[in-house]
């Protein structure tokens, strides 16, 4: 009998952090790939089974059919980006690409830095502090972020990509910051997101993003799509 050819592999949690925008654009290239999971309050374990794979400790982490492992969230998207053709050869299109990439992951940082507390409490961060930080992320560091990728949006002048006139890895991070963090009901600060994406001002950009969910990921999230327990 012959044995089964190895497929891609991706190390993540079970959750809609750094690992799923991988998913989706594994996904929307039609790659075959094992989506190996760890539950989040599993993670030491998985780390003691699989853990010399994760370069850093850390996932996510690709493992090609042949072996070799690829870490870090970022140089990964770029690595499949550019071996599925999600990133721009033009310099200047691959920066818009890249920063978009960087600033949207650095609005994720923010957010995780003090909502990750709220499930895995540290021990000495009061409650009022992370409320503190809550507001200062709705009230300053996501409306500053939507007006940035708004405006980039409308300077491109196509009514369905941030980059030039095909899908790049710009749609898979907006579509991770969309659909993970400002509007998923399971999240416990999605609705108070959801409410300042909501805003007039910001009514450009939610089309872009809507437009992602109902056409260009529309198999995905009907189909591939995992909701988790957890919401990061
Ligand atoms: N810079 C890394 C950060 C990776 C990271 O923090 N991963 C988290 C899960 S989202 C993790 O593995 N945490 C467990 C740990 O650091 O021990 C990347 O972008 O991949």
């Amino acid at each position: 009998m012959q044995s089964e050819q190895p497929i891609l592999k991706l190390y993540y949690l079970d959750t809609l952090g750094r690992g799923e925008p991988i998913r989706m654009l594994l996904n929307h290239a039609k790659i075959p790939f094992e989506d190996i999971r760890s539950d989040i309050h599993e993670f030491e374990e998985f780390k003691k089974k699989i853990g010399p794979k994760f370069e850093f400790g850390q996932v996510p982490v690709i493992e090609t059919p042949d072996g070799e492992l690829f870490s870090q969230s970022l140089a990964i998207m770029r690595l499949l980006g550019k071996w599925y053709g999600y990133y721009p050869q033009d310099p200047i299109a691959a920066w818009k690409v890249d920063s978009l990439l960087d600033g949207s992951g650095d609005l994720m940082e923010k957010y995780w830095q003090f909502a990750i507390l709220e499930f895995i409490p540290d021990g000495y961060t009061p409650e009022s502090a992370i409320a503190e930080r809550l507001q200062e992320f709705l009230g300053t560091h996501l409306p500053q972020y939507l007006t940035v990728v708004q405006d980039r949006f409308k300077k491109n002048g196509n009514s369905k990509f941030m980059v030039g006139d095909t899908v790049t890895l710009a749609e898979f991070t907006s579509a991770q910051v969309a659909f993970n963090y400002l509007m998923n009901d399971n999240n416990k600060h999605g609705k108070l997101m959801s409410e300042v994406l909501g805003r007039d001002e910001f009514k450009e950009i939610k089309a872009y993003y809507m437009n992602l969910k109902d056409d260009i990921f529309k198999e995905y999230f009907e189909t591939h799509r995992k909701t988790c327990q957890h919401p990061f």
